[in-house]
């Protein structure tokens, strides 16, 4: 058994994908042992895409995951990290392959509806970043 960290991105939480998003991990078997709708403060924001401090779109990457709510969730699966990545689709949209949530939700790589952890390393840094022991059940 594995656990990731999932969310739904404010674009995706102000287009009222929360449910189709959920019913997905639903129907694909995944526990979800964590789950909460939050507005992330920009500590969270820069700790969270911590790598790409010195990446030129940094900036407005920040500013858009904390300019609105968001769905954290905690998932468990059998190779949970790289199924949730896989019902994702590529970061890219124009290159995600067809029925993955980022094909039929987004169009850019911006605001692309998603996030999943693309490591164990991450996935405990995150789920450790966004939840509290006491909120995984
Ligand atoms: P992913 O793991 O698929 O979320 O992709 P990355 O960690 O590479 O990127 C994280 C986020 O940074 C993306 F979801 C959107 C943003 N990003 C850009 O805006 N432009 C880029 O060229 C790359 C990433």
């Amino acid at each position: 058994m594995e656990r990731t960290f999932a969310m739904i991105k404010p674009d995706g939480v102000r287009r009222g994908l929360t449910p189709e998003i959920l019913a997905r991990i639903g129907r694909k078997g995944y526990r979800v042992v964590g789950l909460k709708q939050m507005v992330i403060s920009r500590e969270t924001a820069e700790a969270h895409y911590g790598e790409h401090r010195e990446r030129p779109f940094f900036g407005e990457l920040v500013d858009f995951i904390t300019g609105g709510p968001v769905v954290a969730i905690a998932l468990e699966g059998e190779n949970a990290i790289a199924g949730w990545r896989g019902m994702m689709g590529a970061t890219n949209p124009a290159n995600a392959a067809p029925g993955t949530i980022r094909a039929d939700f987004a169009t850019t790589t911006g605001e692309n509806v998603t996030h999943g952890s693309d490591s164990p390393e991450s996935a405990e840094r995150e789920l450790g970043l966004f939840f509290g022991p006491e909120e995984l059940l």
